[in-house]
């Protein structure tokens, strides 16, 4: 099979201020397909999707990463936590021109935990001299093994065509999943699909690869306080179906099971989930098949 379209969730963490989201309208400018500032819809995670002829970035913003100050911060946390170890790559983003702090001390000690590549992004270094850049960079490298350190300037664009470059290179060979075009005024959708991908690859271990996709089919709210949510998992072979099903159902109930607790969580109502398992055949090389899956603006 020669597909090798790459595509990847990239996780953006870093204290306040640092510049996540100045870097983020810098790659997507104009070709964002995603962009929420909803504020019910901040403490989650979509932010934006960069699509190239040969390459589908998903930018996360992870706000749940700082020190909790109440238990909602707990829950986000936990949320922000298990979202770093479900991307393909994390972008941890200082500021050149603050130097390392407290706050980076306690996103680092999260970063020990997870087993995704993590990228040192050192932004701002508009603001500082060249000569500081590497006593910078020694500092941080003391404190974490990064898989690459990348120099930035998210507002005057420095550096950061490369910086997509290697994360590109870093990305698994995987479907586009979303549209070019697409924008949505509900990155909700997205969110729970990711909630029950999470589930599908916890409760299948390796047997199930990170290539599966979540499709959501429908979701809509039937009465004031409980939505109706539907989705697809959606599989290359036939032996995965299996797996994703189980013994007269029962690992497709498991899944359901863990991911409706999640979604309720999230949304705050009740959900009743609806999953089905569909096999496509090399589906991830035919763009129609994205309509016919659900894939819509
Ligand atoms: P966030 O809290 O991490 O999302 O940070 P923001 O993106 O909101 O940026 C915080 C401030 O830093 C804003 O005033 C930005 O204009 C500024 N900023 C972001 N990136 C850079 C940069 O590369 N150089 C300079 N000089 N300022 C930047
Ligand atoms: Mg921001
Ligand atoms: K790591």
């Amino acid at each position: 099979m020669e597909n090798n379209y790459k595509s990847g969730f990239i996780a953006i963490i870093g204290r306040p201020n640092v510049g996540k989201s100045t870097f983020m309208n810098r790659v997507i400018g104009q070709k964002i397909a995603i962009m929420s500032d909803k504020p019910q819809t901040t403490r989650n995670k979509i932010q934006g999707v960069l699509t190239e002829e040969d390459a589908q970035m998903v930018f996360i913003d992870t706000p749940g990463i700082h020190k909790p100050k109440h238990r909602l911060g707990d829950f986000m946390v936990k949320i922000a936590e298990n979202t770093l170890n479900e991307v393909d790559a994390v972008i941890f983003m200082i500021n050149a021109k603050e130097g390392y702090g407290k706050g980076d001390q306690y996103i680092l000690d999260r970063l020990q935990q997870v087993k995704r590549p993590v990228f040192l992004v050192i932004n701002k270094i508009d603001l500082i001299h060249p000569d500081d850049l590497f006593p910078l960079i020694e500092q941080y490298k003391d404190k974490y093994n990064y898989e690459e350190v990348i120099p930035v300037s998210a507002l005057e664009g420095n550096n950061v065509s490369r910086l997509l470059d290697i994360l590109k290179t870093h990305l698994p060979e995987g479907p586009q999943y979303y549209p070019a075009d697409q924008v949505t005024d509900h990155p909700e959708r997205f969110v729970i699909s990711e909630l029950i991908r999470e589930k599908v690859l916890q409760l299948t271990r390796e047997e199930v690869p990170h290539s599966i996709a979540v499709v959501l089919e429908n979701i809509e709210e039937r009465d004031s306080n409980a939505m109706f949510i539907q989705a697809t998992i959606i599989t290359e072979r036939k032996t995965q179906k299996g797996i994703l099903i189980g013994k007269q159902g029962s690992m497709l109930k498991n899944i359901g099971k863990s991911a409706r607790k999640d979604i309720e969580t999230l949304l705050g109502t009740k959900v009743y989930l609806e999953l089905w398992v569909k096999v496509k055949k090399d589906w991830r090389n035919r763009q129609s098949n994205l309509h016919e899956l659900g894939f819509r603006s």
